[in-house]
């Protein structure tokens, strides 16, 4: 849609009136929380620094502390960090009341809710679907796409007959809440609005773990930008956008804006930076650069990185205030606020 806003854009192909312009993501976190998974919290600030502890799993905003206890079970049982990255995003999936991944995530501009997810394993094999509707889980049909075919990558009603055909559960996904927050949004569209509820957050959820064998997986599941004109496909399913993993160096996720994020295949770019050398942190540093340094203006709309490397060293940043991640590891979890570039 290049020189033309979504507001603009909607105005002339749908005669629709006034419609907000896209909104830059928000994070309605006040401060950070701990939440341990035992009482060791003093291990919490050395760890929010990346100690090089294994195992570990760390993930994007709020949610990524019940996604981390899941992904924990795993680890600490000596689980694969694919069963423990799958396993742990499958519950803010799964939790109506996170209504920006999976059940409950906020429709598209038709009230429809279209899912996207990916999933990377140690051995560099991947899968992901995208533009899914109907079921919870999508990071496990883009598991079974990884794991049942020589595919990466199915979308729509293909991904849908794909899941059908392979016993996943087809559901209503569209919450009393998620509905009523379109209808809202619907009402209120005018030209002093900014598209998106203030009272919702709405946040991919990116998860990266290593685990004790010292082997790396990355998961990435999504509703997408709340009220997004309906088929838009956003980073988090496009392997080495929204997240990508290579054992040899490190994983990578991403959350915000997905359009930015493709634009510079971010995750592998991150992942790049590390096999360059570079420090977690000043790896998303670069890959932020390089968004700064195309958009030509100061930007308005979030993106931030998390990453992890093969030694278990983690970084993240993000463009705009406001960014948290969860990191598990060593006995905790812990909810950090990410330091941000702008
Ligand atoms: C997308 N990157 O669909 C996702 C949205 C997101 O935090 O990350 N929200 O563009």
């Amino acid at each position: 849609m290049s020189g033309l806003s979504r507001r603009n854009f909607i105005k002339v192909a749908a005669g629709l009136g006034a419609a907000g312009a896209l909104m830059p993501l928000r994070s309605f976190f006040s401060g950070s929380h701990l939440k341990g998974l035992s009482a060791d919290l003093s291990a919490a600030p050395l760890l929010a620094g990346g100690s090089g502890t294994k195992p570990l799993v760390i993930s994007t905003w709020k949610h990524g502390l019940p996604a981390n206890d899941a992904a924990w079970k795993v680890l600490e049982g000596g689980g694969a960090a694919l069963d423990a990255v799958e396993a742990g995003v499958r519950v803010p999936e799964g939790d109506p009341n996170v209504m920006s991944v999976g059940y409950g995530g906020l429709p598209d501009e038709d009230c429809k809710v279209t899912l996207d997810a990916s999933i990377m394993a140690s051995d560099g094999r991947a899968g992901s679907v995208a533009f899914v509707q109907g079921y919870k889980h999508p990071i496990s049909i883009a598991r079974k796409v990884m794991e049942a075919t020589d595919h990466v990558m199915i979308v729509g009603e293909g991904a849908e007959e794909f899941a059908r055909k392979n016993g996943f559960q087809r559901e209503d996904i569209l919450t009393d809440a998620a509905r009523e927050a379109w209808i809202k949004w619907k009402q209120k569209m005018s030209e002093e609005d900014d598209w998106f509820p203030k009272d919702l957050d709405h946040d991919t959820i990116g998860m990266v773990a290593i685990d004790a064998g010292g082997n790396l997986a990355g998961a990435c599941t999504t509703s997408g930008l709340a009220f997004k004109i309906h088929g838009r496909v956003g980073d988090s399913p496009i392997i080495g956008a929204g997240m990508y993993v290579d054992n040899e160096v490190g994983a990578a996720a991403a959350t915000g804006k997905g359009e930015e994020v493709i634009k510079i295949c971010g995750s592998f770019l991150v992942v790049e930076g590390l096999r360059q050398g570079l420090s977690p942190k000043d790896a998303c540093k670069r890959a932020l650069e390089r968004i700064l340094k195309k958009h030509g203006a100061k930007p308005t709309f979030q993106v931030a990185f998390i990453a992890l490397s093969k030694e278990g060293e983690i970084g993240a940043l993000s463009l705009q205030q406001g960014f948290q991640y969860a990191l598990a590891a060593g006995g905790t979890n812990e909810l950090v606020d990410a330091e941000h570039l702008l």
